[in-house]
Order: structure tokens, then C-alpha cells, then sequence
């Protein structure tokens, strides 16, 4: 199977938790968003894609994995499908509910961390709503990273197969998303995340761990990874990160 990632090309955004788990899966996997546009790729080649499908199951966003004739988007629908199938998540009803009881919390975090610059519109530029973006990532730091942190935390030291991994003895595609979350919240809140550090050691050991594994590491050190930036979720603006 060639999987056909579609997400848009100059940021890791969503697309980044699909793209990390193909590459630890050693999947076979285009990112045609990022193929030149005359090559069909780019973001036409994502914006088709929300066009109409054949099926009548037109996604509303991206990213949007195709895998074979399946159109499949919503970040944590992508991979529930693709867990078990690169085996990176076990085939047990449980294993994958709880696998996607986890992911669907990440991406509630993510879309509070993605709201800390943009609290009023995702239509209005950052520089058109700063004084509200101040109150949100005030709040955020104070309040929400520490909470959603220490559940993540709890997740970890509770877990039966040992606080290496969020689930079981072996790597998922949670752990891969947790390091993404963990690498983001370092760029955009450097200051912030020193100060938590001692609190959540758990969750940093498992981000250095994820980030040396063979196959993230070559894919870290290649240009598929695309830098963070301030286009993205995670954006770093040292006046929001007061911690
Ligand atoms: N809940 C969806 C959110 C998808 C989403 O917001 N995608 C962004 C890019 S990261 C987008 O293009 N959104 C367009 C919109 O919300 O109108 C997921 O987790 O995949």
C-alpha cells in the first residue's frame, strides 16, 4: 500500500502526528502537498482534495491520509486506521479505544495551545488580536498546560506496562503524538517549559526516547521535517510565553 498524505506544505500543523507515524512505520507514503506543483502536488493538490469525492465523503480539512480508495480525515481517525496497520498499536477493541480516547485528548490540548494565538479568529492575523491572545496564553500557562500535562503525566506512571510508554510495552502512535506535543510546547513556550520540567519528567524522558528512535531520527535530520514556524499550531512569540 502507497499512502497519499494530504496536508498543507509549509507547516508541520496536524499533518505532522500522521506524518510521524508513517515514518516510524516504515510505511510507504507520499506527502503530496510538499511534491513541486507541477507534479501535482502542492496546495491545489490539497484544496482539490476538499473539492468533492467521488464517494460523497468529502473531508472538511486536512490533513487527509488516501489509502487505497479510502479518503480518511480527522487527525485521530487517521490513526486509528493506521495504528494497528503499521503496527503500532495492538488489534484488541480495548487497546485501540483507549488509544484513541488519548489521541482525541491531544487534540483537544492542541487546539487550546493552537487558540493561545489565535483566542478570537483563525481568520484574523495574530498581530489583529494580541491583547486577547496575552489573556489566553496567561491562562493557558497558568492553568490548562498544567492540567493537561499532569494527565498526561498520570497516564504514564499509571500505565500497567511501565512509565516508558502511554500504553502497554512498546511504542504507539500516542507516544509519537506525545512527543510532537512536547516538542511543540518547547518552541513555542521555552520559558515556560523549563520552569515545568521537574514536574512532568516522565513525559521528557519519553520525548528524548521518541526523538532518538532510528527511523525519527533520520526523518528528524532530513529535510521532510519541515522547522517549526509562525504558521503553524505551535508558534513561538516570547511575549505569550510569561511563565
Ligand atoms: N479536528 C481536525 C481539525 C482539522 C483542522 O483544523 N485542520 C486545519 C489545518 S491543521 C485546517 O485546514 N482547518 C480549516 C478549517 O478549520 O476551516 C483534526 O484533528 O484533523
Amino acid at each position: 500500500m502507497r499512502y497519499e498524505l494530504y496536508y498543507w506544505p509549509h507547516i508541520q500543523g496536524r499533518g505532522e502526528f500522521i506524518r510521524l507515524a508513517l515514518e516510524e512505520g516504515g510505511a510507504d507514503y507520499v506527502d503530496v502537498g510538499r511534491l513541486p506543483e507541477n507534479e501535482g502536488g502542492g496546495r491545489p493538490a490539497v484544496a482539490r482534495m476538499l473539492e468533492k469525492a467521488a464517494d460523497g465523503r468529502t473531508p472538511y480539512a486536512p490533513p487527509i491520509l488516501k489509502a487505497g480508495k479510502l479518503l480518511i480525515s480527522q487527525t485521530a481517525n487517521i490513526l486509528q486506521y493506521l495504528g494497528p496497520r503499521l503496527k503500532l498499536v495492538a488489534k484488541d477493541e480495548a487497546t485501540r479505544l483507549w488509544a484513541h480516547q488519548l489521541q482525541l485528548t491531544i487534540a483537544d490540548f492542541v487546539l487550546e495551545a493552537h487558540d493561545t494565538h489565535h483566542p478570537i479568529a483563525k481568520s484574523l492575523y495574530y498581530e489583529d488580536q494580541k491583547p486577547e491572545a496575552a489573556r489566553r496564553a496567561a491562562d493557558f500557562i497558568k492553568l490548562r498546560m498544567p492540567k493537561f500535562l499532569g494527565y498526561f503525566e498520570r497516564v504514564l506512571a499509571t500505565n500497567p506496562g511501565g512509565d516508558q510508554h502511554m500504553i502497554g510495552k512498546s511504542l504507539t502512535t500516542v507516544d509519537l503524538s506525545m512527543f510532537q506535543v512536547i516538542a511543540g510546547l518547547d518552541y513555542a513556550f521555552p520559558r515556560t517549559m523549563a520552569r515545568l520540567q521537574s514536574d512532568y519528567r516522565r513525559l521528557a524522558t519519553l520525548h528524548q526516547h521518541v526523538m532518538k528512535r532510528p527511523r525519527i531520527a533520520a526523518y528528524l535530520a532530513s529535510p521532510r521535517r519541515i522547522p517549526f514556524n509562525e504558521r503553524g499550531i505551535f508558534r513561538h512569540y516570547p511575549e505569550l510565553d510569561q511563565g
